[in-house]
């Protein structure tokens, strides 16, 4: 049987929040007025097909301490208080709610108690304390601290320790895919019977970690090696200047190259089941800048000191005819040539386009001209560092989640790197490089090492990023 779990607490503390985070649906109703949810509505988490587990969201209580006395009152003269409370309750309507939320825990439920944890104790939690310890049911109590506010903690716990099988801190906002299967592990403590049952919901969720990994680690090698090999090409026009062929392509690489991304990331986003609250990166993400902007190479390509030692190992992963020391860095290109245009011409191919002999694809005839395949390696690591922002940002973006904190990831200036890559080694640029080198020559194939190796340094940065533990 699917185990469930009802979500209960009081109005407004987070209840549905830390459902839709716990079951990775954003389409749960989360909102700052007070009684927002009114009937319960359950929530199943389906992996590979199967629903495994199942969470409902309730109502808050409204009169608890009514509710209290009536089920102690029932307790002293009913076998089943719980049901004949309901009996009762569901014709008196300011009661509506309190009927309404214990009507999962009635057949069945875990109860799993959301409180604001940045708040102090007060009568009323102690009164649903106690309704729920008196259901007799298996029940955790989860502690949501909207504030950054530790004060009350402790009482809490106290408080917790007498009425629940066990307790936890999980915010409905910010925990992450590890944090999820640690409060799945929990819940096994508060009931032996559904031990079994619930290690299997342990292993489905981290298999299909597993498999979100792998699928995105796939997602992001197809986006870079099609990136790595587009071109675009052009008959020239006698009527045109090569001037503006030359923009003209490089619109058109940009255009594909952005799809191209952009179905990346999209991929990864829904992977991650963002589906329906409009949820993109943090306005001033770096992300947002435009793949080809000065801000972006700089802060995403290689760094100089990296860049030293790519030239080092050997090949053209530079670029054709870049000076690593003085010229090689996407910024001093920028710089040297004057601009976005010329860098990018010097980056990615093309900027002898107004030499029509000398560009690699054209005819010497002169009738097409071709821009790309990249010449520089630094356009995989902007393109794998984006990615892995685009990432990280959404593997942690709570479902519970709906809007942004002020100041999230903004762009530093002077200099600094954003990039994942910044702080590695030779080893791992190498590989990089190999790939690059292996790339250019021509399409690898699928069992080629150079192109498993790459793939396999993909996931491993997912891995690490998402601290999947195996
Ligand atoms: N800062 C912060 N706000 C939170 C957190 N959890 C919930 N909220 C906010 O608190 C408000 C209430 O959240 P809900 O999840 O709707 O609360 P609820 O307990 O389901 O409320 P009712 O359905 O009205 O009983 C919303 O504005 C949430 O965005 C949190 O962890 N941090
Ligand atoms: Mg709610």
């Amino acid at each position: 049987m699917t185990p469930e779990f009802a979500i209960l607490g009081h109005p407004n503390e987070g209840k549905s929040s830390v459902l839709s985070t716990l079951a990775e649906d954003d389409s749960v109703r989360v909102s700052p007025t007070p009684g927002e949810t009114t009937e319960c509505r359950t929530f199943p988490v389906v992996i590979d097909g199967r629903e495994v587990v199942r969470f409902t969201d309730t109502p808050g209580f409204q009169n608890p301490a009514r509710v209290l006395s009536e089920l102690r009152k029932r307790g002293e003269q009913n076998s089943d208080p719980l049901q004949s409370f309901r009996q009762f309750a569901a014709t008196v309507p300011e009661l509506h709610d309190d009927c309404e939320l214990l009507s999962p825990v009635e057949r069945g439920a875990g109860i799993i108690y959301v409180v604001d944890g940045s708040r102090p104790v007060r009568n009323v939690d102690r009164a649903e304390m106690e309704i729920l310890r008196l259901t007799g049911k298996p029940r955790m109590a989860v502690i949501n601290c909207k504030e950054d506010d530790n004060t009350y903690l402790d009482d809490w716990k106290v408080e917790f320790r007498k009425n629940f099988n066990a307790n936890r801190v999980f915010n409905a906002h910010r925990a992450t895919y590890a944090e999820r299967i640690l409060l799945l592990e929990a819940l096994k403590a508060i009931d032996q019977d559904w031990q079994p049952v619930l290690s299997r919901v342990v292993d489905a969720f981290k298999k299909d970690w597993k498999e979100r990994n792998a699928t995105s680690s796939d997602a992001i090698y197809q986006l870079i090696s099609e990136a790595l090999t587009l071109t675009v090409r052009q008959s020239t026009d006698t009527r045109q200047g090569g001037e503006a062929i030359q923009q003209k392509l490089f619109a058109a690489y940009k255009k594909q190259l952005a799809e191209k991304e952009h179905h990346c990331h999209q991929k990864i986003r829904s992977l991650f089941k963002h589906n329906i609250f409009n949820y993109d990166l943090p306005p001033h993400s770096i992300v947002h800048a435009d793949l080809f902007s000065q801000q972006t190479w700089q802060l995403m390509g290689l760094t100089r000191k990296q860049l030293i030692l790519a030239g080092g190992l050997g090949g053209a992963a530079l670029g054709a005819g870049l000076e690593v020391a003085t010229l090689g860095h996407a910024l001093g290109l920028f710089t040297a040539m004057g601009g976005v245009a010329g860098a990018l011409g010097a980056l990615i191919g093309g900027e002898k386009l107004t030499s029509r002999i000398n560009l690699p694809g054209v005819s010497l005839g002169g009738e097409q001209l071709q821009i790309g395949p990249a010449k520089s390696i630094e356009l995989l690591f902007v393109l794998l560092n984006r990615a892995l922002l685009y990432y990280r940002h959404t593997i942690n973006w709570a479902h519970g989640r709906r809007d942004y904190p002020a100041n999230n990831e903004v762009a530093p200036s002077g200099g600094e790197h954003l990039g994942f890559t910044s702080n590695w080694s030779t080893a791992k640029i190498k590989i990089c490089h190999d790939f690059f080198k292996v790339l250019q020559k021509s399409r690898i194939t699928a069992s080629a090492a150079e192109n498993e190796n790459f793939r396999t340094l993909i996931l491993q940065c997912l891995e690490e990023i998402s601290e999947y533990a195996g």
